[in-house]
């Protein structure tokens, strides 16, 4: 196996993640790749000192710059705060890294375009982090629609429901809410929750043409933990939209951090000509499915325990039967970018393909502001002919 040096850059939730999934990854996967975690990254001496031990990395670095620069480094893992993605992804491409770049891509559309256009010139291999794509039943979702079992797709109906922001107390900014504060995040609910949403959704329906939406936020002040005063909020806390797929779908979304008793409530349902398909984060591991060609008499919603070594990625882990959880679609990602990169291929969603939803986050948030309907740019020209 060659080694792939991996350089980790912020120790948050999705620091831990990923070093999670590039330690697990050969253990239960066979690749030509191995990743090695050579160093880690964030202003922090103290903490990245300790996260470097805690979780195996070989050495830590304060500076990104300096992490880019150096030589032992082959791939960036881009886990920090959304306003950094774009820099350090677009000086890691030219330092000629790979770049791994957790969700959403950008801040907005035209940032993620530059970043695009940055590794694409580079030629570095890159992948964002939209990771429930890689829950087994959500990927058998994706074959079943596929192998064309659905048939046509009338609708797709997607949610994301939390509940941690409903408190006027909650301030914004700093380690673990700058997700509420709009110079670092980009927007609210729609970069943060919705995105994944829209990958999904683009991943299993294909393209969307335009959305209608609506925005609130409904708690308009918050302290700011880095300034210390009470600023205003500027991220939608919540967002629903419409959407009409290119293919005809019509589609409904929602996401909200103001629906009290959800914790991360992640649900989409898709009705096609002849068959059903429902998934639920809470209930990750199963997939629940109805097929109108079964018999009459026993026809009904089959509740799929996406378990069985037939079914996607679970040969790799238990015995039928035992489950597994939010971490492995962590893992799949890194098996997948990894097998991709033996054959000299990409895995997706690339820059390119992470972009498109950018777009529809763009044209969702300009919706909300005309108060129109508002067209989806083409992110992909190959894709959309
Ligand atoms: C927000 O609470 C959050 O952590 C998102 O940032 C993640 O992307 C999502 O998977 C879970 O919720």
């Amino acid at each position: 196996m060659k080694k792939l040096n991996i350089g980790l850059i912020g120790y948050g939730f999705m620091g831990r993640a990923h070093a999670n999934a590039f330690r697990k990854v050969s253990n239960f996967f066979d690749l030509d790749y191995e990743p090695v975690l050579k160093a880690v990254c964030a202003r922090d001496e103290g903490k990245v000192k300790a996260f470097a031990r805690r979780w195996g990395f070989e050495t830590h670095e304060t500076d990104w710059r300096k992490l880019l620069e150096r030589k032992d480094i082959d791939l960036v893992d881009i886990a920090c705060p959304n306003d950094m993605h774009r820099d350090i992804a677009i000086a890691a491409a030219k330092a000629g890294k790979m770049i791994l770049c957790e969700k959403p891509l950008s801040m907005n559309g035209p940032e993620g375009l530059k970043m695009v256009q940055a590794v694409e010139k580079a030629g570095v291999p890159n992948m964002v982090w939209y990771n429930y794509r890689r829950v087994p039943a959500v990927t058998l979702a994706k074959q079943l629609i596929d192998e064309g079992r659905l048939g046509r797709i009338f609708h797709y109906r997607a949610k994301f429901l939390q509940d941690w922001t409903i408190s006027k107390e909650l301030p914004q900014g700093g380690a673990g809410l700058w997700r509420l504060d709009v110079k670092v995040a980009g927007s609210g609910v729609t970069g943060d929750l919705l995105a994944h949403c829209i990958d999904t959704a683009l991943w299993l329906n294909g393209s969307m043409d335009k959305v209608t939406a609506m925005t609130e936020t409904f708690v308009k002040e918050r302290k700011h933990n880095l300034s210390g005063k009470v600023e205003k909020v500027g991220i939608d806390d919540a967002c629903a939209f419409l959407a009409r797929f290119k293919n005809g779908a019509l589609a409904t979304f929602e996401s909200t951090r103001y629906a009290r008793g959800h914790k991360a409530l992640y649900t989409f349902e898709i009705n096609g000509e002849h068959a059903s398909i429902f998934w639920d984060l809470h209930d990750l591991h199963r997939l629940q499915y109805f097929d109108h060609g079964d018999e009459g008499r026993v026809r009904g919603w089959r509740s799929v325990h996406v378990t069985d070594g037939d079914q996607p990625y679970m040969d790799k882990w238990w015995v039928p039967g035992l489950q597994i959880g939010y971490e492995h679609s962590f893992v799949h990602q890194v098996a997948d970018f990894l097998q991709a990169l033996g054959k000299g291929k990409s895995a997706s969603p690339t820059f390119r393909d992470a972009l498109e939803t950018q777009y529809v986050c763009d044209a969702v948030l300009k919706s909300a502001k005309t108060g129109r309907w508002e067209k989806v740019a083409t992110a992909n020209a190959k894709k959309a002919a």
